[in-house]
């Protein structure tokens, strides 16, 4: 099969590398990490060792392939939205944290949701590692997209990629944006690893943040019970102990973080809805306040 994996940091090149090791794969991304890939291939190290050589490219406009993965961070979403309009895909299925899909819903395409629990760093440029073992989970959003989900999941399985094809995937993405809220912001905040978000001083917050999210979810239809949405990243916080979340990542290497996909898309919904979401607000509010304070916004 082809597929197109748009964004090439830690997560994107790491299953990229994966699906490589079966299927003709594209990797979408910047120099020098192309270049060097381009020149000596993509080596995957720690919990899982290979070496692979995906296409690479750039340019991800005017492409095709049976399946383009979108791993961009949410904030370069709509970038990578409008790449994929200039192409043709058989499915499109985005794997970056928040709720991204309703931006791919212009194309002319089927569009899946998906998360995935892969650790994942960054080394050097051709030079990623794998921090912990995941699965991949894939599901439409409407039940006719439950065949793609399908092939899609068999795409994954084939390269040794453990996947779920799930029919609740609504309920899903948002369990996914409770466990960003619970360990995201906190362990950035407190500059702590995934394991302690949910046990130390900062618990109580992180457990009361994956709990609003339920409450929105729960008020736009969605079945989630607060119980679950908090289960759910206390066992991705046991799963990742060891790990740095993607937000601990960028702050600690000043750069931009997701607070607008995944607490920005709390307090919108919530506000929707018409209901108080106070400590994702807080949470919210000093993300932006660390942004604004190291010129990555306006203040
Ligand atoms: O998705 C994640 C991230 O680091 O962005 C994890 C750590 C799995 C949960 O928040």
């Amino acid at each position: 099969m082809e597929i197109l994996v748009y964004g090439a940091g830690a997560l994107g090149s790491l299953i990229g590398g994966l699906l490589a090791r079966t299927h003709e794969v594209t990797l979408v991304g910047r120099d020098p990490h192309m270049r060097r890939i381009r020149a000596d291939g993509l080596r995957i190290e720690g919990a899982i060792e290979t070496a692979v050589r995906p296409r690479t490219t750039t340019d991800g406009r005017d492409r095709s392939a049976d399946i383009a993965l979108v791993t961009t961070k949410a904030y370069d979403i709509d970038d990578a939205a409008r790449a994929l309009a200039t192409g043709e895909y058989g499915i499109v299925c985005p794997l970056s944290n928040g709720l991204v899909e309703e931006r791919f819903a212009s194309l002319e395409t089927t569009v899946l949701a998906g998360t995935a629990s892969y650790g994942a760093r960054f080394d050097s440029p051709g030079r990623v590692r794998c921090t912990g073992i995941g699965e991949v989970v894939v599901g439409g959003l409407t039940t006719d997209t439950q065949p793609a989900a399908e092939r899609l999941r068999e795409a994954f399985a084939a390269a040794g990629v453990e996947a779920t094809a799930a029919d609740d995937m609504p309920e899903r993405r948002y369990e996914k944006l409770a466990v960003n809220a619970a360990i995201n912001g906190p362990s950035a905040l407190a500059r702590i690893e995934n394991g302690s978000t949910l046990s130390g001083p900062t618990g109580p917050v992180a457990r009361e943040a994956a709990r609003e999210v339920a409450c929105v979810a729960r008020a736009e239809g969605i079945d989630l019970h607060r119980d679950r949405a908090v289960s759910a990243a206390e066992r991705v916080a046991a799963n990742t102990a060891g790990n740095h979340s993607s937000m601990r990542e960028d702050v600690e290497r000043g750069r931009r973080t997701e607070v607008d996909a995944i607490y920005g898309a709390v307090i919108d919904r919530a506000n929707d809805v018409g209901i108080d979401v106070p400590v994702c607000r807080l949470l919210d509010a000093l993300l932006r306040g660390w942004e604004a304070e190291h010129g990555l916004r306006p203040s």
